[in-house]
């Protein structure tokens, strides 16, 4: 029978599990693998995505949906089985990056526009063959001086509202990732000026969702959290991130929206962790707050693998226990003693 938007999207946000953001394209990926001295190859990228979804454990009790790339949802292990049927037999939902980049915006300097518009009914219609049920579409937002502009957070929300409207129609579940950057070209702001530019963001992409028709109750957002940029010097508490950040999703998010499964954007593994169970820890959220981790979920595993194939279990345990330290954030029952049990 074929599930419903509604249905997929509750199950991506189902209690104690999120998403493994694995969608890094061939730049981004070439750039994780240098810093642990590998090259990136066809088979250096499926042996390391091989050993994630393999990592059994971790994949069937914690992660509901993996986000993949082009290449990787035509992939196969190295015995032949499609990666895809890896990440199905463990339970979890296989999903697709959609979008095409983010691409300097002409008139606006400092700025970008998500490209992948054109054409993206018939690669939604292939990825639905392959085996997505959900998909994620990437806008980017500077904060620098004098950025972001109107002009340029408008120019996304509507991209990322034909996104959305392209995906439903062809019964896949959209999450739509307005991304406000912690680590951008300057990132000197303060938690301040983020509070201030992921409200504005919100509220322009949720206008443009509602005006494009979107059924928001088979949607999932895919935000940042409220945080100081990386090079601002300034120290926050999780209590203050976490208290800011569900401040700013009552303001701007309709609470016909299932689930947000945040993007960790830099943060450092338990930092994430931390902050997200703090939200958890809030009463009365009307929505499934979760994660939707690349790098906080990742860095550790890839670390202990180091490419090597006699590090494949090193690299599933360190997996392991960032996905079940983010599970018990999921529920908002993580204890920073379990990060140093483990350590
Ligand atoms: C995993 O990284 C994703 C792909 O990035 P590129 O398109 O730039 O290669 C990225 O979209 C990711 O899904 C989100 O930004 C969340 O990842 P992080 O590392 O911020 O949690």
């Amino acid at each position: 029978m074929t599930e419903s938007l509604q249905e997929i999207a509750r199950r991506l946000v189902s209690p104690g599990k999120g998403l493994l953001a694995a969608d890094e394209s061939s730049s981004t990926i070439k750039k994780r693998f240098d810093q642990i001295g590998l090259t990136s190859t066809f088979d250096t990228r499926r042996d390391y995505r091989e050993m994630l979804f393999r990592a059994d454990e971790a994949m069937q009790k914690y992660i509901s949906g993996v986000i993949l790339y082009d290449e990787t949802i035509r992939q196969n292990a190295q015995d032949g089985t499609p990666l895809v049927d890896i990440i199905k037999a463990a339970g979890s939902i296989p999903g697709i990056k959609v979008d095409g980049g983010a691409k300097p915006l002409p008139g606006f300097p400092g700025e970008t526009i998500t490209e992948g518009l054109d054409g993206l009914d018939t690669r939604l219609a292939e990825y639905r063959r392959l085996g997505a049920r959900f998909a994620k579409w990437r806008a980017v937002i500077a904060i620098g001086k004098g950025l972001p502009t109107e002009e340029a957070i408008r120019a996304n929300a509507q991209a990322l509202a034909r996104y959305a409207g392209l995906c439903q129609q062809a019964g896949i579940v959209p999450i739509v990732e307005p991304e406000v950057l912690m680590d951008g070209a300057e990132a000197t702001h303060d938690i301040a000026r983020c509070d201030e530019v992921t409200r504005q963001t919100l509220d322009v992409v949720f206008e443009e969702l509602v005006r494009a028709r979107i059924d928001l109750t088979g949607m999932i957002l895919k935000p940042n959290m409220i945080v100081p940029g990386k090079d601002s010097g300034q120290i926050v508490t999780g209590q203050e991130v976490a208290e800011r950040t569900v401040a700013v999703f009552h303001a701007t998010v309709p609470h016909a929206v299932p689930g947000i499964a945040f993007l960790s954007g830099g943060q450092e593994g338990a930092e994430a962790t931390e902050r997200l169970s703090l939200m958890n820890q809030i009463p009365n959220l009307p929505w499934k707050i979760t994660f939707s981790f690349g790098r906080a979920l990742q860095h550790s595993s890839l670390e202990a693998w180091g490419g090597k194939s006699e590090n494949v279990a090193a690299g599933q345990r360190a997996f392991l226990h960032r996905c079940h330290m983010n599970s018990l954030a999921a529920l908002g029952e993580w204890q920073p003693e379990l990060e140093r049990q483990a350590a």
